[in-house]
């Protein structure tokens, strides 16, 4: 380093990493997947949710290095397929981010699926991928398109009011998709795409008011997805969302989980009928198609969605590079 350099944003560890992990990366309505294929962590064996733990705890390094720029971005979702645990299942899947790992991710399960089909891995038709928050079953339609029968969503809370600073009263719902959202129906601003820098601002000032005041899902877990609803515009579509994902970006897609939690506020509104299609649309205008089913007191929510292969290749990590592990920010 020379005198006039700054500190570089590198991870100091000695962990070590694979010298190259293969890669093939999609986008599913504009929202990127990256599937390792080759050289991913072991994690052993036993139930999802504590592979997500040691992934966590022994690995993170991994995931850094993989998502982080300069190798990707923060809105790049990773995903890596592991055995399943139940035997029902043909695969299972953890999904993570710029900032953790997911429970389930809607765009990346449709983004894996046809990732596969891509790699002659699976063949059109019904397939059961365990995830750390339950089993989806998802159906491949085509080479570009799957259905995704997500885990039981619901709607924990209904027009919570929270005072944000800058803003004043914003009012949502709090409701499970797969991952925790606060859903915002009125949120006082156009959701267009032109709009993008305020939306942004807006659902990084309630995410942090969600965290300031410890306004938390049951069980005290954490919302860590803001979802915010305007008018389709001139998309052929119910509904156009922003959704604000837990590392601070956006999604491009519709986000296949908020959307399942959108459905379970519709159902619970009595707003939308079992079976009816609710058309999804994203900020930047991709589209996904849902309906749900009732059990219990949950609802079953179904995405379909398109998905395309962007690329396939091989990450290097040399020794060498003050960034192997990433940029941290
Ligand atoms: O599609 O569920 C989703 C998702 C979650 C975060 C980014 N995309």
């Amino acid at each position: 380093m020379t005198n006039d350099s700054p500190e570089p944003r590198s991870h100091r560890t000695s962990l070590a990493l694979p010298p190259v992990i293969r890669v093939v990366d999609s986008h599913t309505g504009g929202e990127p997947t990256r599937v390792i294929i080759e050289h991913g962590p072991d994690l052993g064996e036993g139930p999802l949710e504590l592979r997500r733990e040691r992934f966590c705890s022994e690995f993170d390094h991994f995931r850094r290095a993989v998502i982080l720029e300069p190798r990707g971005s923060d809105v790049l979702v990773g995903a890596l397929p592991v055995p399943p645990h139940d035997p029902s299942c043909s695969l299972g899947v953890i999904f993570f981010n710029n900032a953790g790992y997911l429970g389930m991710c809607g765009h990346g399960m449709i983004g894996l699926l046809v990732t596969l089909a891509h790699l002659g891995r699976i063949q059109p038709g019904a397939h059961q991928v365990e995830t750390p928050v339950g089993i989806v079953r998802t159906v491949l339609e085509s080479r570009h398109q799957a259905t995704i029968i997500n885990v039981p969503s619901y709607r924990a809370a209904a027009g919570v009011t929270l005072l944000v600073e800058g803003v004043g009263p914003v009012v949502g719902d709090i409701a499970w998709g797969g991952n925790w959202f606060f859903l915002v129906r009125e949120c006082g601003e156009p959701v267009t795409w032109e709009n993008l820098p305020r939306l942004q601002w807006l659902a990084d000032q309630i995410q942090a008011t969600l965290d300031r005041q410890g306004v938390t899902a049951p069980g005290g877990q954490r919302i860590d997805h803001v979802e915010l609803f305007g008018t389709a515009g001139d998309v052929d579509a119910d509904s156009r969302n922003f959704v604000r994902c837990p590392g601070g970006a956006y999604d491009r897609s519709p986000c296949g989980t908020g959307t399942s939690a959108k459905l379970a506020c519709l159902a619970a509104d009595g707003t939308l009928q079992p079976g009816s299609v609710w058309r999804q649309a994203s900020i930047i205008g991709s589209v996904f198609s849902a309906r749900y089913q009732w059990s219990g007191d949950h609802i079953v929510p179904e995405i379909t969605g398109q998905a395309f292969v962007t690329g396939e290749q091989l990450l290097r990590f040399d020794p060498d590079d003050p960034f192997q592990y990433g940029i941290q920010t």
